[in-house]
């Protein structure tokens, strides 16, 4: 990084926002209609955050294209194609570029650039942000833009991995270049979201695949496949109605539960219900019943019925009985939406690893060497996650008042009001940030709420003659609390995740997302609008 000199123009934004992926550019759009000037830095040289990526064979999103997509435009809603029920990655970023193209946005995004550092002055009442291209500019608002992953990847620090002779990757950095797989011998290291999808899209063609899992997932189908122009246009000829279920929905999407305990149902009953939901296909499967991810004995009867699932697909018992998740109530990892995944296994070109029992002791010269055997490998995947939830933000030097830099702020865990503003920090925004729905929710929905909500905090404030905001210390105790005890009402925390921060080797185990579902937390945010921004403090302009 060149630091700048003091001879370095300062550039001057009303606002300023951190990354160009959905969260950003959703920004940008909404500043741009307050008639606020905006420069968005990006690391990337191109648009699109997670979708920029996470470029690895198989990547998908797990949410349905319908409902994945932006709804500020109607006239966006309406022009796009999705061509399937799941879009592939190439897909969302040509969207995203689209978006950028359609809204003349790349003039105020400025790409190849990290933001390294951004300090409040409170002399002037300005962020001050320093670049990786060595530029300085100020502005009277910070937007993070920076996602709940993607900036974050994890590569384990196995020994030996520098004297490893073929090529290795982490799906979260795959490269922009193609990668031929084609013939290869190939381990995947990780069973999460990354490595169901790239095991599915890989094992065809590599000569042989080598699937490292320490822990096993569940996965439920997703059924994907082309999207009928029909089902499209009979979405979009209700899309008002089905956003609208989307923002008041549990987790973002237009889905209603059945409100009953799975418990307290017949076997014979759940069974119809377990069998609709599996039909049917995707991430709803975990909300059959309300009380799924509530209620140990509840969720087990779910975890059960996915396990005769999986162990009719997989013909190799051993094989499937290593499949069948056996240390997390089902949803409490990240669940996986697949078309194919448990079938590959049974596949003569694909071996499953079990390093729970011998676990990797290297990476050689020529692969992988675990406790039990050595694996000859051409190529090596890591598909290992992330520092998820606040790792994105912790890399950045962010200070508020007094010089209180972020990381020490949140070295306890995050301390936040609303998931979006902290004390300390004014005129700092969090879109998707810690102690909102973020990762438990559909993004897309979760993003627009909040960009939304910036959007007229910013117009209230101009309207007001405010200089600054930021929430009361009150305001943000009870905040933590309550996320801490929605948190807590659920069997997230009991589990080793990302979702808990146990993934990264020294993180603080905490639960961090607000649990109380997304519709709940979007009429909380309203309400604090609709009594005239409560738990907030707003200092006048001079
Ligand atoms: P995840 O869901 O964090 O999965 C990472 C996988 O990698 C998981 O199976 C881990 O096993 C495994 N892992 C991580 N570190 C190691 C080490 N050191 N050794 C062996 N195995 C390891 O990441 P994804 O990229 O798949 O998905 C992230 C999210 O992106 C996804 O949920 C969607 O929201 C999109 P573990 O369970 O820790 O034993």
């Amino acid at each position: 990084m060149s630091e700048p000199s003091a001879a370095s123009p300062v550039k001057a934004f009303d606002a300023i926002v951190i990354g160009a992926g959905f969260a950003g550019m959703n920004m940008l759009y909404r500043l741009r209609e307050l008639g606020l000037s905006a420069r968005v830095y990006e690391r990337g040289t191109d648009v699109g955050g997670t979708w920029y990526w996470n470029r690895y064979p198989g990547a998908r999103c797990d949410t349905e294209s319908m409902t994945y997509s932006f709804s500020f435009s109607k006239e966006l809603e309406q022009d796009w194609n999705w061509t399937e029920r799941y879009a592939p990655q190439s897909e969302i970023l040509d969207y995203a570029r689209h978006v950028a193209d359609r809204f003349e946005m790349r003039r105020d995004i400025q790409f190849e650039t990290d933001v390294i550092a951004a300090h409040y002055e409170e002399a002037t009442g300005l962020w001050v942000v320093r670049t990786s291209a060595g530029e300085r500019a100020t502005a009277r608002f910070l937007i993070s833009a920076v996602g709940c992953l993607a900036s974050a990847p994890a590569v384990p620090k196995y020994p030996g991995i520098e004297n490893f002779q073929g090529a290795w990757y982490h799906t979260g950095h795959w490269p922009h270049e193609p990668v031929d797989l084609a013939g290869k011998r190939i381990g995947i290291i990780g069973t999460g979201s990354s490595g169901v999808q790239s095991t599915i899209a890989i094992a065809p063609v590599a000569s042989h695949l080598y699937v490292f899992q320490r822990t096993a997932n569940y996965s439920v189908p997703s059924w994907n496949g082309p999207l009928a122009p029909a089902t499209r246009d009979e979405i979009k000829a209700k899309y008002d109605s089905w956003r609208e279920a989307a923002r008041y929905g549990q987790i973002g999407i237009p889905f209603v539960s059945n409100g009953k305990s799975a418990k307290e149902q017949s076997p014979e009953d759940r069974e119809i219900e377990y069998e609709a939901a599996w039909a049917e296909g995707g991430f709803n499967f975990i909300m059959t019943y309300p009380d799924l991810l509530m209620d140990l004995e509840s969720n087990r009867t779910a975890a059960e019925f996915v396990e005769r699932k999986i162990r009719g697909k997989v013909k190799d018992p051993v094989v499937a009985d290593l499949l069948v998740p056996k240390d997390h109530p089902i949803g409490t990892k990240r669940i996986c939406v697949d078309t194919g995944y448990y079938e590959t296994f049974n596949r003569d070109n694909v071996t499953l690893v079990d390093i729970r029992s011998a676990p990797i002791e290297t990476i050689t010269e020529t692969g992988i060497h675990t406790h039990h055997a050595h694996y000859d490998l051409d190529v090596i995947i890591f598909a290992t996650g992330f520092d998820a939830i606040t790792g994105p933000l912790m890399r950045l030097d962010i200070r508020g008042k007094g010089g209180l830099s972020l990381r020490d702020k949140w070295a306890e865990g995050p301390r936040n009001y609303l998931g979006i503003s902290a004390v300390g920090f004014p005129n700092f925004f969090t879109i998707t940030g810690p102690g909102s729905p973020s990762v438990l929710s559909n993004m897309l929905t979760s993003i627009e709420q909040h960009v939304d909500w910036v959007a007229d905090c910013l117009r209230f404030m101009a309207d007001q003659g405010a200089k600054s905001i930021e929430p009361t210390l009150e305001a943000e105790n009870d905040w933590v609390q309550q996320v801490h005890d929605l948190g807590h009402a659920t069997l997230y925390p009991m589990v080793e995740s990302w979702y808990t921060g146990t993934n990264i080797p020294g993180k603080l185990r905490m639960f961090t997302p607000y649990a109380g579902g997304v519709g709940t937390y979007r009429q909380l945010c309203d309400d604090v609008v609709a009594k005239g921004y409560t738990g907030f403090a707003l200092s006048a302009a001079e």
